[in-house]
């Protein structure tokens, strides 16, 4: 879990897990969860952390990013600022992963406030579209969409593993051109043996 300061990351992880809403923001340093879920039938051990968004605990959190199998980034659809932020985190994501294909969702949070919203759903839409990574808008205090965010996560996580396996098999497959021309010698021996 990644995002700004109180944006709803623990919140969201603790509807998520636990279904419970904690009313009042109690900074997180770093909290861990391991969690067994069914997604699309087939189950998953998930290992979620929640990372702080306090600024001055950003190098504890920055050792997560090279572990990270895939990261929901979260803002807060009542915080330009949060907002803002995303862009850092996908950054420093691509930075540590040397690539910009590792799994993301991103997330705008507080959905329920909908008077105080400062960033518009088309805003959140079109930054995914850049980032083409799923969109939920959610609400860690109804539970609105959370599942659906977490879930899309571990699609896209065994997506991009499926892809990896595909590209890892089509190399290691020797090329048709190649392999007729290594065969080739030694067919013409047996022709000619016969
Ligand atoms: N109305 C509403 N409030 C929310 C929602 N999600 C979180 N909050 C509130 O926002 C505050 C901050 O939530 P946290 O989950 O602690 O935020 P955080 O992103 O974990 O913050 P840090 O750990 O400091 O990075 C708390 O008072 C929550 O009750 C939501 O979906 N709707
Ligand atoms: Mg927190």
């Amino acid at each position: 879990m990644l995002g700004a300061g109180g944006v709803g990351k623990s919140a969201m992880t603790m509807q998520f897990v636990s279904r419970q809403f904690p009313e009042d923001h109690d900074p997180t340093i770093e909290d861990g969860y391991k969690i067994r879920v069914r997604v699309d039938d087939e189950p998953a051990n998930l290992d979620i952390v929640d990372t702080t968004g306090q600024a001055e605990f950003t190098a504890l959190r920055n050792r997560y990013l090279s572990a990270g199998e895939g990261f929901i980034i979260c803002y807060s659809i009542t915080d330009r600022q949060s907002f803002d932020a995303v862009r850092e985190f996908k950054q420093l994501i691509e930075e540590v992963g040397h690539t910009n294909d590792t799994p993301v969702v991103l997330v705008g949070n507080k959905s329920d406030l909908k008077q105080l919203r400062q960033v518009t759903k088309e805003e959140g839409l079109a930054l995914a579209q850049e980032f083409s990574c799923p969109f939920f808008e959610t609400s860690a205090a109804y539970r609105c969409y959370i599942d659906n965010a977490f879930h899309t996560l571990v699609q896209e996580i065994r997506r991009k593993e499926k892809e990896a396996v595909q590209t890892i098999k089509k190399k290691s497959k020797p090329k048709s051109g190649i392999w007729k021309r290594l065969k080739s010698p030694f067919q013409k021996k047996k022709d000619s043996l016969v």
